[in-house]
């Protein structure tokens, strides 16, 4: 018998949320950690950053797929974001898998086990007028129609206090409970390729549609700890007023039950994710969302 690699100690399973931290996750839609990361750690993330925008990479993607963020100095001082840093990179990949991130999900997500799914870091300049450091309305599930699951999620992960002032992530209170109004195909673009203005406008008609306020509410996240937010969760941030740059992985996860689907498009077309592109095939010649290479399992068995 092998034995189970998913173990917490004793301290990390003081930092696992509580029954009541779930319940106010499942009705609110996000949830503000415990310190989930030690010092060194967040060092380690800092560090390896540091490196990978210097152009260093333990295991450089094999292809780019065609929809994949992927900053690169020529891009400038806009918004930086980068897919799939926990393949290209190990000091990041190491901290990433840390069981205790996945038991923390798998909580909130009432999951049995959690994969990555996907991690990218983003780097907001610490310049207040920049268009591109403006994240607008959106939630993550529109990107992910290539996957059955309903209650992935994804844990936003700064590299040092990150305040308001920072622009940090902001939950649109509940909204992972309304029903969606208005959606078509173009909900399935990524944010960084669609009119902001008609993302405010989607948020309105949506929350309206709901008889619900829209309550915005800043994740004010300290050095080690982490936002959670569920894949229907509305959520966005503003410019970085501050004199330092805004730093963080945005850990996408998924449930042990999340499979690839088919998603067909209006015009005929299927839709296609990164993942797509890069992962290995299952029996049936099917992207396979459980290829440990990109979507490492890193929780398995009860929090409870
Ligand atoms: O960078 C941000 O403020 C938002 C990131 C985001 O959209 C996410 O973590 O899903
Ligand atoms: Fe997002």
């Amino acid at each position: 018998m092998t034995t189970n690699p998913f173990v917490l100690t004793d301290t990390e399973l003081d930092l696992l949320p509580t029954d009541e931290d779930v319940r106010f996750y499942q009705e609110h839609g996000w949830y503000l950690s415990k310190k989930l990361l030690t010092d060194d750690e967040v060092d380690a993330l800092t560090r390896a950053s540091d490196d990978f925008y210097a152009g260093h990479r333990d295991h450089p993607l094999p292809t780019h797929p065609p929809r994949i963020a992927y900053w690169t100095p020529e891009h400038g001082e806009v918004q930086r974001h980068n897919d799939y840093v926990h393949v290209e990179v190990d000091a990041i990949r190491r901290v990433l898998t840390k069981p205790l991130i996945g038991a923390v999900a798998a909580r909130l997500a009432g999951a049995e086990a959690i994969r990555v799914f996907q991690a990218t870091m983003i780097y907001k300049p610490p310049r207040p007028e920049e268009q591109s450091n403006i994240v607008p309305w959106h939630f993550d599930k529109h990107y992910w129609s290539t996957s059955t699951s309903e209650r992935m999620l994804t844990a936003f992960i700064p590299f040092h206090d990150c305040t308001e002032e920072m622009g940090t992530i902001t939950m649109v209170d509940g909204s992972h409970q309304w029903k969606e109004i208005g959606a078509d195909d173009s909900v399935t673009r990524h944010f960084a390729d669609r009119d902001r203005s008609e993302l405010e406008a989607m948020l309105a008609a949506n929350a309206e549609h709901n008889g619900a306020e829209v309550t915005k509410v800043p994740m004010v996240i300290p050095r080690g700890h982490m936002s959670f937010h569920h894949c229907k969760t509305y959520h966005g941030s503003g410019a970085n007023r501050s004199d330092r740059p805004r730093r963080a992985i945005s850990l996408h996860l998924q449930d042990g039950d999340n499979r690839w689907q088919r998603y067909p498009l209006a015009d005929g077309s299927v839709l296609s994710y990164n993942h797509d592109h890069v992962v290995r095939r299952d029996a049936q010649g099917n992207p396979d969302y459980t290829d440990p290479r990109y979507c490492p399992q890193t929780w398995a068995g009860p929090t409870a």
